[in-house]
């Protein structure tokens, strides 16, 4: 044949697909159904998830893996199918529907049925474990008594609280190191869930399950954790002051020799179990002392508040927004306090059951300032839901995981000291200039502490998914990566590969990806900027309250409408003008502390 009869059959052969190539209106048609089924595989995964977090059994841990198990089946060949369509030109719905499958689960699945079963149940057991983790210490178990040794044995939050209380060094101590006993029997577990997800990960063709996740942010995996380093180097002086103003004062309370002046901080220390957020040490930090006091859990327990009334507190501040109320069945069904017969899983948590504003929390509330910011943190949550249950449920999400922290923690911002004082939560205002700085210190201790280790958690799972962490070095990496970021180290030196510290972190053992904290510490002081700009605040970003306002209230609704239906620039346009992350507005809100530190940190060597 002459070659130009040829490249006009070929292009002819272009134009008319093969009878069975698919077409634009499959993929639509497969989105439907894709819809449907996963609606009802995702409402069973998740009613039998409830079950069991409420209520810790072999049982409903047997039964929420078998209906994860399903879903995970399901999940895994729809992807598969959906590869058909990788090419066409679809409609822009249709084409995120598609990407999000791809995304939706931390928890990839391998297509063998038997290794499948094995990861559903592994997954199971290892979040039971951490829920039922209680430490029991030498000497405390009788073995012959359960229900007399189980009264002895210390569970997380008693154990935390001997943390928060800032004991002497050896109770704290004894404290932190009880807890990290119970996670060492989840080491041969975990290294198992590692293979099997990863193997899932490379069915959904990604490398590792690190780049999976890495993949939900609607740019390159590689792009993304250049942003990740962006937004970490921007933050990072600030924390460099504050750790070292930290610092010199514990120095001072242990010794020298129990807290260097120049060295890393010891991880009991900080009045929280991984050192995460360190608003417990303020009274050993206060910058000035006879200002008003700033303590809130003292008024919320003299004003005799209960469980329920912190969370109507909460739902307050949605609606005097302009937002909904919750709806009755939240508080039927929500789960506010531990019950006393059974494990549950106390780490906080929010719920849209049957993706349909079937909207619960599951707390183990304590009455003090920490779980009133959780509480908002978790209505958050709800709030999303109950702004997008309308939608396809690959879009009842956030615009991306890090948006979806971000919301009730934006409000906490507003928690001003006015807003506070006109809940007789604070009887005074601080006066002057010293105490803003002692606001700005407890406030610090929050958000600032957090950002290192916000950052560090994913960069040891990302390290072990990618194989460049082997199993024999998961511990010496934890704590490589605990020095590196957040200048912290375990006291009494190196801790052995016996020991499986990261197991001791909810997220590690439960397979929640943790940069989504990370991102959402940043973009909420980018959300309050800007809905502090809608609410027409004049002024420095610290003065700012919300409290009250319609116009910003909308402007927040707008945006949870959208739940993940648009790429996440989209809906940061929406909200704030910006399509990019930037923690400028975090800065800015630090401004007046961060120049106090630079102050009393002069002459100090800081860094570690
Ligand atoms: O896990 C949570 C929430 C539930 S999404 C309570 N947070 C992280 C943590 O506790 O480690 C909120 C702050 C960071
Ligand atoms: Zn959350």
């Amino acid at each position: 044949m002459h070659l130009s009869a040829l490249l006009v059959a070929g292009a002819l052969l272009a134009q008319v697909p093969p009878r069975n190539a698919p077409t634009p209106a499959e993929a639509q048609a497969f989105t439907r159904k894709l819809d449907a089924e996963l609606r009802r595989l995702y409402v069973r995964a998740s009613t039998a998830e409830w079950i069991k977090s409420t209520y810790i059994t072999d049982d409903t841990e047997r039964n929420a893996a078998a209906m994860n198990e399903e879903l995970m089946g399901y999940t895994t060949q729809a992807i598969k199918d959906s590869l058909r369509f990788k090419g066409l030109k679809l409609d822009p719905e249709t084409e995120r529907m598609l990407y999000l499958l791809r995304v939706s689960t931390p928890l990839p699945a391998p297509s063998d049925p038997a290794k499948r079963a094995e990861l559903a149940a592994l997954a199971a057991k290892l979040e039971g474990l951490y829920g039922k983790g209680k430490w029991c210490g030498q000497g405390y178990t009788s073995g012959v008594d359960a229900e007399a040794d189980k009264k002895q044995c210390k569970t997380l939050q008693q154990l935390s609280d001997v943390l928060a209380k800032g004991g002497t060094y050896e109770a704290q101590l004894e404290a932190w190191a009880g807890w990290h006993e119970t996670s060492k029997e989840m080491r041969p577990l975990y290294e198992r869930l590692v293979q099997l997800s990863n193997e899932g990960a490379k069915e959904f063709g990604a490398g590792d399950l690190g780049e999976l996740w890495r993949s939900a942010y609607d740019m390159s995996p590689a792009d993304f954790e250049k942003e990740t380093d962006r937004l970490w180097s921007q933050v990072k002086p600030l924390y460099e002051d504050l750790h070292c103003y930290v610092r010199g004062k514990l120095s001072k309370k242990y010794g020298p020799e129990k807290v260097s002046a120049s060295g890393p901080l010891p991880a009991h220390l900080l009045g929280n179990m991984w050192a995460q957020e360190w608003p417990n040490v303020y009274p050993l930090v206060e910058p000035y002392r006879g200002q008003p006091s700033l303590d809130v859990t003292r008024k919320l327990k003299a004003l005799k508040y209960t469980p329920q009334k912190l969370v109507e507190l909460g739902e307050n501040f949605f609606v005097s927004l302009g937002l909904d109320k919750l709806p009755p069945s939240f508080w039927k069904r929500s789960q506010f306090t531990k019950p006393q017969d059974r494990d549950v899983v106390c780490h906080a948590s929010a719920w849209d059951v049957t993706y349909s504003n079937d909207l619960r929390i599951k707390m183990c509330i304590k009455i003090d300032e920490e779980d009133l910011i959780t509480v908002h943190h978790e209505l958050g949550h709800d709030y999303y839901f109950m702004n997008y249950y309308t939608k396809p449920v690959l879009f009842q999400a956030g615009a991306n995981d890090g948006f979806h922290e971000a919301i009730g923690d934006a409000l906490t911002l507003s928690i001003t000291p006015e807003y506070l004082k006109q809940l007789k939560l604070l009887d005074q205002l601080p006066r002057d200039d010293k105490g803003l700085i002692n606001v700005q210190m407890k406030d610090a201790l929050e958000k600032v502490a957090f950002l290192p280790f916000g950052r560090m958690i994913d960069q040891w799972r990302w390290d072990v998914f990618s194989g460049k962490v082997k199993p024999a070095q998961y511990n010496a990496h934890w704590w490589a990566l605990r020095l590196k970021y957040q200048g912290i180290a375990p006291a009494g030196g190196a801790r052995g590969e016996e020991y499986f510290d990261p197991g001791a972190k909810y997220h590690i053992p439960a397979n929640v990806p943790y940069m989504r904290y990370f991102l959402a510490r940043i973009l909420q002081f980018q959300f309050h900027r800007a809905l502090c700009k809608a609410a027409g605040h004049q002024g420095p970003l610290h003065t700012c309250s919300i409290y009250g306002n319609k116009a910003a209230g909308a402007k927040l609704k707008a945006m949870l409408e959208l739940g993940a239906s648009k790429p996440w620039p989209d809906a940061l346009e929406a909200l704030t003008g910006q399509r990019q992350l930037d923690a400028s507005a975090l800065t800015e809100y630090f401004a007046p502390l961060q120049t106090w530190l630079k102050q009393q940190n002069q002459g100090q060597k800081c860094g570690w």
